[in-house]
């Protein structure tokens, strides 16, 4: 009957989202051992801090919509790939790609797509290292591929990207055009303190210093 079937399907999704949590929860893992380690073996923390969001219900429906995705779980499972999010905030740009290298080398860690917006920040400013990493989650039914989506960023590339997303809401993507420009001028201010605190790591680690900033990191995009 109806109660049945309804109670079929609210198991049907609880399970559905569950792979995705123990897939998050995997990646978890492995980044704090990673930074334990890392801390041991070099005396620093490269991680200044990690946090790990699951999609609800309503953003999968949302965006699968938007994406023109089919509402079947099979269709959303195979084309949504970042229902499961776990942002990763180190001190510097290197650490960033150090730790993308370090987890995207594990044996059952498989990349499936990388956007590289450090790199290639995006046109409003934006800069993060993005990868969807399919890692096997082992279940009493058996062992699932899951898809989880890990940005990888500086403090100060967080500290851009959590204001530039509250401007983004507040004027519902229609930002005035003064913002937008103060906004990418801010972008170029935080990769250049990026860029200084980086040297002077290096330095207190008796490293040479890096070489001056790339020109990218100065140029107006
Ligand atoms: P939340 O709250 O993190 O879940 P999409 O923009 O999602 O349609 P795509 O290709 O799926 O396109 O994703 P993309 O470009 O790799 O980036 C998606 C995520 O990166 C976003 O997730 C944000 O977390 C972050 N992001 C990307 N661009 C920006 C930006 O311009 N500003 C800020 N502040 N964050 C950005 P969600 O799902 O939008 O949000």
């Amino acid at each position: 009957d109806m109660l049945e079937q309804a109670r079929a399907m609210r198991d049907e999704m609880q399970r559905f989202l569950n792979e995705y949590r123990f897939g998050m929860r995997e990646i978890e893992t492995k980044l704090s051992i990673l930074r334990e380690d890392f801390e041991q073996q070099h005396s620093y923390n490269p991680i200044e801090h990690v946090s790990s969001r699951l999609k609800t219900l309503d953003s999968i429906a949302e965006k699968a919509d938007r994406k023109g995705i089919e509402p079947t779980i099979e269709a959303i499972r195979s084309q949504l790939l970042d229902i499961a999010g776990v942002r990763v905030t180190c001190s510097f740009v290197t650490d960033a790609y150090r730790l993308f290298h370090l987890l995207a080398g594990q044996d059952d860690v498989t990349v499936v797509q990388v956007k590289d917006y450090i790199a290639h920040p995006k046109p409003n400013g934006y800069k993060s290292l993005h990868a969807i990493v399919e890692v096997p989650v082992f279940l009493s039914t058996g062992t699932v591929p899951v898809p989880v989506e890990v940005q990888f960023r500086t403090i100060a590339m967080d500290f851009w990207a959590s204001l530039e997303h509250k401007i983004y809401y507040k004027y519902a993507s229609q930002v005035p055009a003064r913002l937008t420009d103060s906004l990418r001028d801010a972008a170029l201010t935080a990769a250049e303190l990026d860029d200084r605190m980086e040297r002077l790591h290096r330095e207190l680690h008796g490293e040479r210093p890096a070489p001056i900033a790339p020109l990218q990191l100065l140029a107006r995009t």
